[in-house]
């Protein structure tokens, strides 16, 4: 018999993330980072999970908040921004999470300059969502609650 998964979920956006809603509505849509808080917050809520949603400008803070998730959270969404072109370091912190985690992109980031074609964090994260807009992160938190259901736990996904 599994172990009760841990049924808090965070949400961490990296840099620029904290400016939806206010610029560039046409690559990432209306609704502000705090709207689609809410929205994921009662969706958690609904479910009886509980959500932590965080969001910083600096590689190193993001870096912490992940490293104290491993051992307060069931599960990980993480918008890291342009850190995701860049940054081995936040790589290795979610490389040593051992819950799953789903990256999100607002945008589709294939369809878009080369550089933003390759995520670094990619290879070490449980899943993917690009180009849905802000439905993604709605769908990244539907894909782990599933997984954090007792059931799921117990039939090895
Ligand atoms: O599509 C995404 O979600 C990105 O992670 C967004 C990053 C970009 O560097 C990635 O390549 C793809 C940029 C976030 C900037 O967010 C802003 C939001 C509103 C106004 C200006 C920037």
């Amino acid at each position: 018999m599994a172990q009760a998964p841990n049924r808090t979920i965070a949400v961490i956006n990296g840099p620029n993330l904290n400016l939806l809603g206010e610029r560039e509505p046409h690559i990432y849509g209306a609704q502000t980072l705090a709207e689609i808080n809410a929205s994921l917050t009662a969706l958690a809520d609904d479910a009886g999970f509980d959500l932590i949603c965080y969001q910083s400008n600096h590689e190193g803070d993001l870096i912490d908040q992940v490293q104290a998730m491993r051992l307060t959270t069931g599960g990980l969404i993480i918008n890291p921004g342009g850190y995701a072109h860049t940054s081995v370091a936040l790589r290795d912190a979610l490389a040593a999470y051992t819950h799953p985690i789903v990256e999100v992109h607002i945008s589709n980031i294939h369809r878009r300059e080369a550089f933003r074609h390759q995520s670094y964090l990619s290879a070490v994260v449980t899943g993917v969502i690009c180009g849905l807009g802000a439905d993604g992160y709605r769908l990244a938190l539907q894909a782990l609650m599933e997984r954090l259901q007792p059931a799921a736990l117990d039939s090895a996904i």
